[in-house]
């Protein structure tokens, strides 16, 4: 039996995929979990893309969306940008795009298409890229952006109170409907942590590969994980998103 294994968020550290792929001993008997963000910050941004899905022809993958993602294909698509996407890993996205071919692009385009907001295993386990507000959980979620943007799940579950009880009728709704719900989107690096991080049944796996941090793959049932070095490291002559 292979293990289910989840991996937080990229940014275009290809170099720090494959050390933990590496790290964790992965198999084709894995099922790996990526929670989203893909693109934006380094520059093997669009090589990640190419390397996960040739990856999705020896394991089974689940691919969710992220934000920078979605940007990532809205500027694919239709041409246009903010200055701000920009500012945070967008133009190392578009200097990795340079070198692609259009057939190529074009399977990127397929890949961006088919990511999936949320996930939800035969455990109850949800995975997403960052949270969702509707109390009766994210099937009924009314704004499908809030699944790749949203803080605020993460930010209950920091805030909570250990002497809450789960039974309690203040304990916030949206932590009780999961057993566990894995996380990337905020990193934790801005709680000063590099490892993943739990809180309730919240497990933020994004450790800030973007800025400072490594890459993060952990095992679900086990929870035991493997970090790869310090992006930043791999890229000594970038400066990333800062
Ligand atoms: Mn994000």
């Amino acid at each position: 039996m292979g293990r289910t294994l989840v991996i937080g968020d990229i940014h275009g550290a290809l170099l720090a995929l494959k050390q933990i792929l590496k790290k964790a001993n992965v198999t084709p008997d894995d099922t790996l979990i990526f929670l989203g963000d893909y693109v934006d910050g380094w520059s093997d941004s669009a090589a990640v893309i190419s390397f996960l899905i040739a990856l999705k022809t020896t394991n089974n993958c689940i691919f969710i969306r992220g934000n920078h993602d979605e940007l990532c294909y809205i500027w694919l698509t239709e041409k246009t940008h903010s200055p701000d996407w920009i500012k945070h890993g967008g133009q190392a996205t578009i200097d990795s795009y340079a070198q692609l071919s259009k057939e190529e692009i074009n399977t990127h385009l397929q890949f961006y298409k088919n990511l999936i907001n949320y996930h939800i295993d035969d455990y109850n386990r949800l995975f997403l890229h960052a949270g969702f507000t509707n109390l009766h959980g994210p099937h009924q979620e009314y704004f499908s952006k809030t699944f790749y943007w949203d803080r605020t799940l993460w930010e209950t579950a920091l805030a909570i109170d250990p002497k809450l009880k789960k039974t309690d009728i203040n304990y916030p709704k949206r932590l009780v409907l999961f057993d566990e719900i894995y996380i990337g989107h905020t990193p934790v690096t801005r709680i000063n942590e590099t490892t993943p991080v739990q809180s309730t049944c919240v497990w933020n796996i994004d450790t800030g590969a973007a800025f400072k941090g490594p890459l993060t793959i952990l095992d679900i049932d086990t929870k035991e994980w493997w970090q790869s070095d310090p992006a930043y490291q791999l890229y000594p002559n970038e400066i990333g998103r800062n």
